[in-house]
């Protein structure tokens, strides 16, 4: 039977109040009068899917047809924040359905609160994940997400006496309108067990004998390209056991025993792992990352593919983009494929398998690198570490053909670590066997080149490359803020939202003083919306006249919210003890937003010491109407999208070396928040473009900071040499944050005094200075919103947009679906 064309309802009013009303009768099974939001939530929800439909289907059977080379995304995280205004407008549906659920009585505003946003990733290179497949699918390329459908996301973060304490995200729970499963699709993924060679026709080989196995259910979900008709796919999986019951353990009697089994298949996608970069070499997390990759490879070959598709030419149709280290077991897990099962030569299958993949590398810390023991690897995939062993047997002898038998160049660039134990060194892996390595923004890339890998940068100085990260421009201005997105419209006609360095235009317009003035009402505005926000959140509204000063990241010591903090209470500290002429100090609001792995104790100590902070200095009399501090809870995507077009200034202090790039820096930058920052990640390009007059620039450089180090750095030194800082640092030892009581604190403070790994003291000083810089900038508010408007103007560079066609000119080379 011919399947009948699947038409998009009619783009009118009429035709989409129609359709939402059955959705809400036929898929809620209620009436409108009866329906609560979560059901007009869903129904709405299912309405702009069946816009999105037709367009889906059109791309995925075009991609098939026209054999395009396709980006396979492999990231095990996706932090897509919420999804109904994001398609609405894409679909250009929000005027439509605003008004066609106003005929039915229902505020769309009320609906949109009720979403909840799949947190499927823990910071930035999650986020960064979900900013590409958008970008990519404004562009017309196809592509394929793959990643892992956790039952439970990040966790919720709430405060209990200002400590963090962890909440399961159960993000499912009200229902999941925007995916779909497909169990039909599911694979077969499997686990543990032996290796054996067999001889097939005279020729020996090799096979995996697994021990058990799961089912991979791949859930999809749509990514349409903004106003430009597309819709790609984010296939996530879920696992699911292979037999619901052991019938074994089932007919013996032992039920509960029987359904154990499922239980523990089902762990697999269960949850997310929240450490974003000391990951732990947990077997679970080992089995989440070959759970997806191994069945987004399979999906691709078998599914996408045509049938009859010739395996050599794989490199033509595809590329396997590593985002980071998580995905890097489909390195040998493509060469089994090719080897044990396609039955491809190994050199051939080698070759293959270099043009296939490329690796993204998103970190500088040494601890974030992943590895792998060789006992959990051999015993969760034995066919898998013989194949990592003969790569590196056959990469080391590469380098001995290069560089001699120089045995500690050997060790350094081998594949399995020898201390403290034998282990898989997985960026390694990523880049023997990646086309191409990148970095995330300048900085990072010329250190991963110049430090992390710089061996391999020897050996193959062409495979390095660096791509800048960038964030999509619908979510994190033409959705995030709305006014300021019209105000940029009127002035310069809609294509920016696609071509971002049109702001450019804004340049002219930051000497304008009508410009200014209402450029201005919108950051009033915006801060007014953020106060809402807070309150409805049960916070204290904003105070007006605030400088609202914006830290909003992973609580991470690198990151140094310590150094914030530490200003906070050197502010504080002044004002009371009266160096501080308290009508001289500008009215700040510090905001904070941020969550603990939950292993990370001494990050764990900070959130408690910033609420500490908060609760006293916003308490104390002395300071009222100057000072506060506001730390909402669980900080998320969609919280984010409020605060960063309140915000007037963007902390961006980590230690020079450490940040591979930073994104939030470029979302509030282009919001309009000036930056204080040291020279690190992305922050360089960004000082660059907006120029030094609208940038406050503080702190060690990258080479000060390793100098600073091979000295040997002494915190202690600091802490004597700087009244100010040795006032604040007393005053938190003395317990006046915590009851009197000096033995809370006191590792926080020891740790500054005696070890202070990221060098907060040593940027201390020049960190106040740059903050006294701000508070005289934002005394001339005039000057300040000129400042503002040349960094919304200058932060084109930005757009994940760019960061895709660097990628497709640098890496990929993919071009778009006609
Ligand atoms: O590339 C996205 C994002 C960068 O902007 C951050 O600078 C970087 O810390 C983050 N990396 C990670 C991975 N682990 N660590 N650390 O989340 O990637």
């Amino acid at each position: 039977l011919a399947i009948a064309p699947v038409v998009a309802p009619a783009a009118s009013v009429d035709g989409f109040a129609k359709q939402f009303l059955q959705n809400l009768n036929f898929d809620q099974g209620v009436t409108l009068s009866n329906s609560d939001v979560n059901d007009q939530y869903l129904a709405l929800a299912y309405t702009v899917r069946d816009y999105l439909m037709a367009r889906w289907f059109d791309d995925r059977a075009q991609q098939k047809a026209q054999q395009n080379k396709t980006v396979c995304y492999l990231s095990a995280e996706y932090l897509l924040g919420r999804q109904l205004d994001n398609n609405l407008l894409a679909a250009r549906l929000t005027d439509i359905a605003t008004e066609a659920l106003a005929q039915c009585g229902i505020d769309i505003d009320d609906l949109r609160q009720v979403e909840i946003e799949p947190g499927l990733g823990n910071g930035g290179l999650g986020r960064l994940a979900a900013c590409f497949i958008d970008s990519l699918a404004t562009m017309s390329i196809p592509t394929i997400g793959y990643g892992i459908r956790y039952e439970y996301g990040i966790f919720r973060q709430a405060f209990n006496e200002g400590q963090q304490v962890e909440q399961p995200d159960a993000w499912l729970r009200m229902g999941s309108p925007w995916d779909f499963a497909h169990p039909e699709a599911a694979q077969t993924i499997s686990f543990a067990g032996t290796t054996e060679t067999y001889d097939d026709e005279g020729v020996e080989r090799t096979r995996w004998v697994p021990e058990w196995n799961v089912l991979a259910v791949p859930y999809n979900m749509m990514v349409p390209g903004y106003h430009n008709g597309r819709v790609n796919t984010l296939r996530l999986w879920r696992a699911v056991a292979t037999n619901a019951f052991d019938l074994h353990t089932f007919n013996s009697g032992d039920y509960v025993e029987s359904v154990r089994a499922q239980t523990f298949a089902e762990n697999i996608s269960k949850v997310l792992y929240p450490e974003d970069s000391t990951p732990q070499g947990k077997e679970l997390r080992l089995q989440q990352q070959y759970f997806f990759v191994a069945a987004s490879i399979a999906d691709f070959i078998e599914n996408v593919l045509p049938d009859d598709f010739d395996i050599e030419k794989l490199p033509e149709r595809v590329i396997f983009q590593l985002n980071d280290t998580h995905p890097v077991i489909g390195v040998p897990e493509l060469m089994r494929v090719l080897v044990d099962e396609k039955k491809l030569e190994w050199d051939a299958a080698w070759a293959i398998t270099q043009k296939c993949f490329a690796y993204t590398c998103h970190t500088l810390l040494p601890e974030a690198l992943e590895v792998w023991s060789v006992d959990l690897l051999g015993h969760l995939l034995p066919r898998h570490l013989e194949i990592i062993y003969r790569i590196n047997d056959e990469f080391l002898l590469e380098v001995r053909e290069r560089f001699g038998d120089d045995e500690m160049l050997i060790r350094n660039m081998s594949i399995i670590g020898e201390h403290p134990s034998r282990s898989v060194r997985m960026a390694y892996l990523a880049t023997v066997a990646g086309s191409k390595v990148n970095g995330v923004a300048e900085l990072h890339s010329q250190l991963l080149r110049d430090n992390v890998l710089k061996d391999f940068a020897t050996m193959w100085p062409d495979k390095f490359t660096n791509v800048t990260n960038g964030v999509t421009p619908r979510r994190f201005l033409r959705l995030a803020n709305p006014d300021l997105s019209s105000l940029i419209t009127e002035a310069l006609g809609a294509g920016w939202t696609v071509d971002l360095e049109r702001l450019r235009g804004l340049e002219a317009l930051a000497d304008d003083a009508d410009f200014r003035e209402r450029f201005a009402a919108v950051k009033a505005s915006n801060k007014r919306r953020l106060s809402s926000v807070l309150e409805a959140r049960g916070e204290a509204p904003l105070d007006d006249g605030h400088m609202l000063d914006v830290m909003i990241k992973r609580l991470h010591e690198y990151k140094r919210q310590t150094l914030k903090v530490l200003h906070i209470v050197s502010t504080y500290e002044g004002i009371v003890s009266g160096r501080l002429d308290v009508d001289e100090v500008q009215a700040r609001t510090f905001l904070f937003g941020a969550k603990a792995a939950p292993g990370y104790g001494m990050a764990k100590r900070i959130i408690h010491l910033i609420n500490a902070v908060g609760e006293v200095v916003s308490a104390d009399e002395r300071v009222k109407g100057k000072l506060k501090v506001v730390y909402p809870a669980n900080y998320n995507v969609t919280l984010a999208e409020r605060i960063i077009p309140a915000a007037d200034l963007s902390e961006q202090i980590s230690l020079a070396g450490k940040e591979a790039s930073g994104t939030g820096n470029m979302k509030l930058a282009l919001n309009g928040a000036l930056t204080i920052g040291t020279d690190d990640g992305a922050n360089v390009e960004i000082r660059k473009l907006v120029g030094d007059d609208n940038f406050f620039l503080f702190g060690m450089s990258e080479p000060e900071v390793e100098e600073l180090w091979a000295e040997g750095y002494r915190p202690a030194d600091f802490y004597q040499k700087d009244e100010r800082l040795r006032s604040a640092i007393d005053l938190i030892a003395s317990g006046a944050f915590s009851g009197g009581d000096r033995t809370v604190f006191e590792p926080l403070v020891s740790n500054l005094l005696y070890e202070d790994r990221f060098m907060a003291l040593a940027d201390f000083s020049t960190y106040l200075d740059a903050q006294d810089r701000v508070d005289a900038a934002y005394a001339d508010q005039d000057g300040w919103v000129r400042s503002a408007i040349l960094n919304v103007a200058r932060s084109g560079y930005f757009s994940s947009d760019r960061a895709m066609r660097d990628y497709l000119d640098r890496i990929w080379h993919a071009t778009p679906v006609s």
